[in-house]
């Protein structure tokens, strides 16, 4: 019996990775589950005859910051290398028995949050392992040379630097930029780019909540929302915080296809630094909304434990997915429990 299912899992295997590992640089039709007839270059999958080549921990990607490579330039410059590898044939299950053909960084939707300090030189040394051409654009300061728009990196090994001075302080998303921009975004080419003062923020417990939607049947309507890809996985794995701590969420809206998302926090309202810029909040509140690309830094301690969610007030997308819950716990510890960060 043993044996036979060894077989059966071995055929089903050599039939499902020819299929994957196929190029789709050409546009195919499709007829999705509303009945539309739409074109994509994203892996059309069967639920059936998928298996899932990405992990992906968004327990773990919540408070996973890369600092890179550290060295000092001959003129004292911090220098931080760092290095993001491009893929387009990666599946993903990201809500049970619902397969996607994600388009990843470094192996996962969204790419590694990547953080430096104002006036680091930040080189990236981008490898396309795909099979279609795909660049890095970060949203920033930085030379023409460097945006990641002109300069389409092939498939298949190409490679560029990225290399330009960190900045301006703030929370920005990066993201490729080769057309049909809106195919190469959707599928998941995005991460998020923190530049940190040069005079530290005050310490915190420090999180990052990359909004996006997931259009699986490929009808540019999305079918699922989310924070951090998977959708309600912080309802079903609350994130835990403590009373009296000052928490500081880089929050980045990637939803393409819907003009506005929104975030509200219950039980509290949270000072909000729009794009992060300014180190003085723009509004105390509990509701936001974000646009493509916008994004900002919320800051607020919770005085009573217990359970809050925080959603999309866009009920339809808190229903797809778009919700979780903070766990706030009695502090342990009164006087020193914030979380160093900036290493
Ligand atoms: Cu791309």
């Amino acid at each position: 019996m043993i044996l036979v299912i060894f077989v059966i899992f071995g055929i089903s295997i050599i039939m499902i990775f020819p299929a994957i590992s196929e190029a789709q640089s050409e546009q195919k039709t499709f007829v999705t589950h509303s009945g539309a007839v739409v074109k994509t270059s994203g892996e059309v999958l069967d639920p059936l005859y998928t298996v899932s080549s990405v992990e992906f921990d968004p327990d773990e990607y919540l408070r996973n910051f890369e600092y890179g490579r550290l060295s000092v330039s001959e003129t004292g410059q911090t220098i931080r290398d760092y290095t993001i590898i491009a893929e387009d044939d990666k599946i993903q299950e990201i809500s049970p028995g619902i397969f996607y053909n994600v388009w990843t960084f470094n192996g996962t939707v969204p790419g590694p949050t990547i953080r430096a300090t104002e006036g680091d030189l930040v080189r990236v040394h981008f490898i396309n392992n795909g099979s279609k051409e795909h660049t890095i654009h970060f949203h920033g300061i930085h030379p023409a040379g460097m945006d990641g728009v002109f300069e389409p990196v092939g498939g298949n090994g190409g490679q560029f630097i990225y290399e330009f001075e960190a900045g301006p302080v703030g929370v920005h998303p990066y993201h490729c930029h080769v057309m049909p921009l809106e195919e190469h975004i959707v599928h998941g080419l995005y991460g998020v780019f923190i530049v940190d003062p040069k005079e530290k923020r005050s310490p915190a417990d420090e999180m990052v909540m990359v909004l996006n939607g997931l259009d699986t049947d490929f009808d540019t309507e999305n079918n699922f929302y989310a924070v951090n890809t998977i959708p309600f996985y912080y309802q079903h794995h609350p994130i835990q915080i403590n009373t009296n701590e000052l928490i500081r969420v880089y929050v980045v809206n990637m939803v393409e296809f819907d003009p506005i998302n929104n975030l509200h926090l219950h039980g509290n309202l949270y000072k909000y630094y729009p794009t992060g810029t300014d180190l003085v909040p723009s509004f105390y509140t509990d509701m936001i909304t974000l646009s493509q690309t916008e994004r900002g830094i919320m800051e607020f301690e919770y005085e009573y434990p217990g359970k809050y969610l925080f959603h999309a007030h866009k009920v339809e997308f808190s229903e797809k997915g778009w919700v979780g819950i903070f766990l706030v716990k009695d502090n342990p510890d009164k006087n020193s429990q914030k979380v160093e960060y900036g290493t």
